[in-house]
């Protein structure tokens, strides 16, 4: 299942109690303190691990807890620091405090680990504390308490450029035409029920791209209508948007080219105002050359580039191709390099 956020509770280890202790030895009367420290608790951390897609795995465990740090021992012994524990999420997981808002951790590269909570210091032990008018100190520090949050995870999905449109529009036969992907593919709307990341291998280089194919949209979805906008934020971090608007369908495209940019802005005025190629798909079946041609208008008028496809017959695919190669002449290589549909396929 696709699973895009979850909330989790960490707790790092608390610190080790510092030692009370003498040196008793033989021929050693009156031996010093001799009291180790106490260790320090384990942190919990958090991994960026390409291993994960979905936070799914946060649902059959959402408590970590870092060990804690032993107690100090008689001579001068300190004890063993805690456990650190890791919390593997997928690339694209943001980290917040749930109750104070803070963000603490985005996780783009694969290893990348940042600490959640730190486990407390552990205490002095008595040897710390004799002084030469206090020589044999009765007493040592406490561990402190390991650090405790409640934190909110959301995953926003990291691709280069994100295909948009109306259900059935073709979205997925484009991502499966031009990638190893393999999305569901059927003539009703909303189809696609998660959004499914492609790698798009360029036809000059060895350049990727990352691109997701972006459940259906449609009118009033930022007020709830069909799927939602719940699936937008996998576009807030991609740089460039595909716009699908189906040339076999009836009519003037200026309303559905409005009414996705609507949809678009109400969900963020800045993913409203990304980058967007207008892309007329289906060109195999087009329904009148006025029908394309409005499409072509629609475009124009926002001063959107434009291009025709059929990702059935293939044509056109590798203009688009190079035109988002191009769009990314200058960028560096895409952070996720799978072709996985993000879940577990269960649609
Ligand atoms: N003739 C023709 N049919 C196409 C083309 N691309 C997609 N289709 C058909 O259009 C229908 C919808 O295609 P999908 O790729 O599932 O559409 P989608 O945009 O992913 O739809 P949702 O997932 O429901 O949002 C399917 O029956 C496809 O076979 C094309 O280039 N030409
Ligand atoms: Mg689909």
């Amino acid at each position: 299942m696709f699973i895009d956020s979850a909330e989790i509770e960490v707790k790092a280890g608390d610190g080790g109690n510092g030692c009370v202790a003498f040196r008793r030895e033989k021929f050693v009367p009156r031996g010093g303190p001799s009291g180790g420290d106490g260790g320090h608790g384990g942190s919990v951390w958090a991994v960026a691990d390409p291993a994960y897609n979905t936070l799914y795995h946060l649902r059959h465990q959402n408590r970590f807890r870092a060990g804690r740090g032993e107690h100090g021992m008689g001579s001068n012994r300190h004890g063993k620091t805690g456990e650190d524990v890791e919390v593997h999420l997928p690339l694209g997981s943001v980290v917040t405090d749930a109750d104070s808002g803070e963000r603490l951790a985005d996780l783009v590269r694969a290893g990348e680990r940042v600490k959640l909570v730190k486990g407390g210091n552990g205490g002095w032990g008595n040897q710390h504390f004799a002084t030469p008018t206090r020589q044999a100190p009765r007493f040592a520090k406490p561990g402190l308490p390991g650090e405790e949050r409640r934190l909110s995870i959301e995953l926003k999905l990291l691709a280069d450029v994100a295909i948009v449109g109306f259900p059935n529009a073709g979205k997925s036969t484009l991502i499966a035409a031009i990638s190893a992907a393999k999305p569901k593919i059927a003539d009703y709307p909303f189809t696609t029920l998660v959004p499914h990341l492609g790698v798009v291998t360029s036809h000059h280089d060895t350049r990727t791209l990352v691109v997701a194919d972006i459940p259906g949209l449609i009118e009033g979805a930022h007020r709830g209508a069909g799927l939602g906008i719940r699936f937008l934020k996998h576009v807030e971090r991609c740089r460039l948007l595909c716009h699908l608007v189906d040339a076999s369908a009836e009519g003037d495209a200026e309303r559905d080219v409005a009414s996705i940019e609507r949809e678009l802005a109400a969900f963020s005025p800045e993913v409203a105002a990304r980058p967007r190629v207008v892309v007329a798909s289906k060109m195999d079946a087009a329904s009148s050359p006025e029908r394309v041609a409005s499409i072509r208008a629609a475009a124009e008028r926002r001063g959107r580039p434009f291009l025709e496809i059929s990702a059935a017959t293939g044509a056109g695919l590798k203009e688009l191709v190079g035109f988002l190669f191009h769009e990314f002449a200058a960028s560096a290589p895409a952070p996720i390099a799978t072709d996985e549909p993000v879940g577990d396929g269960a649609e």
